[in-house]
């Protein structure tokens, strides 16, 4: 991605791109990384869907977690669920050249969706596959994943805490900075 010097003059390409939302200038003037988070169908009812496997957080305090510990490592984020394969499909091909890595829990679309894993293989970004439950220690059609062929890591079985450790893996991978 571009970086634009301290003090100088967004370009142009910098200056669309910020409108877009796809390049973040940071403070001294970096662009800060951008990591796509995607969640797969029925994630929308988390808080209220069978919180004994799932807990008891919602969409939007995995969201917020998620953002607070991108922020610490100055990565930005772009977080989105959708109920729809193709869509999915449609928002991962986009990120190929406009995000850095890809965290997402593809949930009902884990062990079937080709068509997923293809959109993650072409984005040729890393990826980080997450389940709140241990998908392992329950029903057998739940695993294998075919999501995990197109992933750098799984984590899994760990609540919402698993998208604070998928971002900090991220972070690693990417090289981004630690704010003090
Ligand atoms: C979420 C789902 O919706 C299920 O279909 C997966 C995953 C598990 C999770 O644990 O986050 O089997």
């Amino acid at each position: 991605m571009a970086a634009a010097r301290s003090g100088e003059r967004p370009s142009l390409f910098v200056a669309a791109a910020y409108k877009a939302g796809t390049a973040l200038p940071l403070r001294g003037g970096f662009m800060a990384k951008i990591v796509f988070v995607l969640n797969g169908p029925n994630l929308n009812l988390l808080g209220t869907r069978e919180p004994q496997t799932y807990g008891r957080a919602t969409l939007k305090d995995v969201e917020t977690l998620t953002r607070a510990a991108a922020a610490s490592h100055q990565l930005k984020v772009e977080f989105r669920q959708s109920n729809h394969e193709g869509e999915l499909v449609d928002w991962i091909q986009k990120a190929r050249g406009r995000h850095d890595g890809i965290i997402i829990n593809p949930a009902g679309f884990t062990t079937n969706s080709v068509a997923i894993l293809d959109a993650l293989l072409l984005t040729e970004l890393p990826v980080i596959e997450v389940h709140l439950s241990n998908i392992h220690r329950r029903e057998a059609f739940r695993v294998p994943s075919l999501v995990s062929h197109g992933a750098r890591g799984v984590i899994c079985g760990l609540g919402a805490v698993g998208y604070r450790l998928a971002i900090d893996a991220m972070a690693e991978i990417l090289g981004a900075a630690k704010e003090a």
